[in-house]
């Protein structure tokens, strides 16, 4: 008789996420989390029942654009998948974006918004894409102080209404531009006291949203990123013409492809400024701190739902006389994955308790310290961890993890844009280091984990604790005494030391809870095995020596 495989299967994701479920229970006061659990119990449901079977079912539509209408009118239309367009319902009722605003749990609200965000996100194509943004649109309206913008745009951003509920682009990206938003050439006229904007956009979330932040150099600016104003556009009139807006194509990317990612011209739209006619990218930073928040908790959560499939599948599959989860050396193998999760885990979550903190007005000085260092290294970190987990989620599998109708491969693919939009590695670990400015970072840094690990009593937790410090010694002395030219080259290794470090020092203190409150050892042998993977980077690699090898010459 032909043989049939059994597929991997999803239980509901919030009650069977022993992870998150163990991580809210450490953190939030019991009367928050009863609060809070049954939305997300219906939040894991929808993520592996309906939403699920729909992603499965949508997985070759992709998102079309419509540049003309059947009489030659140039409409540039963006149908989105069905997919798509039952998120922005969920997403919109199930206040995706608007519990961090309506602060209902005080400094825990981050912490509520993001759970719910890592159980809706592998289920939805990379609609996070568009949460992400409109939440960092807030988030700068907001801290812009412009009253009238944030009156006209934030309540539609945070609404739980669909009907109402407004996504926002992020339209930074230029040819010329890409990481360097400084060479950015879109330039602003004010023409009759309305500003409008000339140029051309190169990777956006296009006219999907009704509105966009986006960069512009009003004219006679000085170059750079100071030069740049940030603008407030809404993508069309009130007649529902577009607003001087052209999309040229659409982009064919390696993955994300249910995000309509677009080449936009730019030809007298109307625009507001935001605050100010100059320092555009300063202006625009805390949206990009909040959708690289949003990067990372994408991350873990892909992490997570490969893990899961894996896992499952494991009990599934049998070969050579046993299922593959009897199989020590398979186990081997996803428990390294899923150390590296974990330990992704709790820094991202740590960054959004950071995140909460500070928008409740309850956060140090050196909190907010933290936090801008700790959210590049989130980002960056977990976005690496999650292409190499989830290419060995795609090896666990098999063949048939390498077959596009098992949904497994766009897990992989979605994952590969997270090192790189909202900046790369590279360029956020540039930014890590200025936002340590040498010893004052590593000290603060020093200070937190003592305070994380003081309750930490297992022996090996100890021992753990003790290469923590001694690595944070070691990043200090690197920053301390190397050259500046070996600093930059080194820039990469030493963020992601810091962020093993830190990521190391936080999956000891939930190792110690879970031992003490849940008699449950996983966490402990997490903390173990993200440890036995090494964490400091910080070898002694000659910068001159990089420039051979890279360039393959002997000058
Ligand atoms: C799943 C969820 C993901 C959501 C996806 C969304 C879809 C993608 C939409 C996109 O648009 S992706 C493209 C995103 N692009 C980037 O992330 C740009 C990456 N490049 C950088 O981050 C560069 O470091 C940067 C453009 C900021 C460098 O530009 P500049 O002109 O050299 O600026 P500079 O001098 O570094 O910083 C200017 C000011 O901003 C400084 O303040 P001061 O003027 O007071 O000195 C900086 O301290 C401040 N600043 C820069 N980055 C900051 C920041 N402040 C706070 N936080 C930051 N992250």
């Amino acid at each position: 008789m032909f043989y049939v495989q059994a597929p991997p299967e999803l239980g509901n994701q919030y009650t069977d996420d022993r992870v998150l479920r163990a991580y809210l229970g450490r953190v939030l006061p019991r009367d928050v989390l009863e609060a809070i659990e049954p939305s997300l119990d219906a939040m894991g449901a929808l993520a592996s029942g309906e939403l699920y079977r729909d992603q499965l079912a949508d997985r070759t539509n992709e998102p079309r654009l419509v540049q003309w209408d059947a009489w030659g009118n140039r409409v540039d239309l963006i149908e989105v998948t069905p997919l798509w367009r039952k998120a922005e319902r969920i997403a919109a009722e199930h206040g995706l974006v608007a519990n961090a605003y309506e602060l209902t749990y005080g400094s825990y609200s981050r912490v509520y918004q993001f759970a719910l965000a890592y159980l809706f996100t592998p289920s939805t194509d990379i609609y996070s894409c568009p949460l992400a943004m409109t939440d960092g649109a807030a988030c700068a309206l907001i801290a812009s102080g412009n009253e009238r913008l944030i009156e006209r745009a934030v309540p539609r951003l945070t609404t739980r209404d669909p009907e109402n509920f407004w996504t926002s682009g992020q339209w930074m990206t230029e040819a010329t531009g890409g990481s360097d938003v400084g060479l950015s050439r879109t330039t602003a006229r004010s023409e009759d006291g309305v500003w409008r904007l000339f140029g051309k956009k190169w990777f956006t979330s296009a006219i999907a949203s009704q509105m966009a932040l986006t960069l512009a150099r009003p004219e006679g600016n000085p170059p750079g990123g100071k030069g740049l104003a940030l603008f407030y556009v809404e993508t069309r009139g009130a007649d529902g013409r577009l607003n001087g807006i052209r999309v040229e194509r659409l982009k064919d990317k390696l993955g994300t492809r249910k995000v309509p990612t677009a080449e936009l011209t730019l030809e007298a739209t109307a625009a507001e400024l935001v605050c100010g006619t100059s320092d555009g990218v300063k202006n625009i930073a805390p949206m990009l701190n909040v959708t690289r928040t949003w990067n990372s908790v994408s991350a873990v959560a892909l992490m997570r739902r490969g893990l899961a499939l894996a896992r499952d599948y494991a009990t599934r599959r049998v070969a050579f006389g046993t299922a593959l989860a009897d199989k020590l050396l398979h186990l081997d193998t996803l428990a390294g994955s899923q150390a590296e999760y974990e330990a992704g885990f709790q820094l991202t979550f740590f960054v959004v308790e950071l995140l909460g903190r500070g928008e409740a007005r309850e956060a140090s000085p050196q909190q907010q310290e933290l936090l801008r260092i700790l959210t590049p290294i989130a980002k960056l970190l977990t976005a690496r961890q999650s292409v190499a987990v989830l290419s060995e989620v795609i090896e666990a599998f098999g063949g048939a993890g390498y077959v596009e109708d098992t949904g497994l491969p766009q897990l992989l693919r979605d994952a590969h844009v997270l090192p790189i939009w909202e900046g790369t590695t590279n360029v956020l670990a540039l930014d890590a280091l200025r936002a340590l400015s040498g010893a004052k970072g590593v000290d603060l840094l020093h200070r937190e984990v003592g305070f994380l690990l003081q309750g930490v009593k297992h022996p090996d937790l100890i021992r753990l604790s003790a290469r923590v410090e001694q690595t944070l010694e070691a990043v200090r002395a690197w920053l301390a005494s190397a050259e500046p030219v070996a600093i930059e080259a080194g820039a990469r290794r030493c963020a992601i030391t810091v962020g093993r470090t830190i990521a190391l020092a936080l999956l000891a203190r939930q190792a110690q809870w879970s031992l003490e409150n849940e008699q449950d050892a996983r966490p402990l042998a997490a903390a173990r095995r993200f440890a036995a993977a090494g964490f400091n980077r910080l070898v002694d690699m000659d910068a001159l020596d990089a420039r051979k090898l890279a360039r393959d010459s002997n000058d």
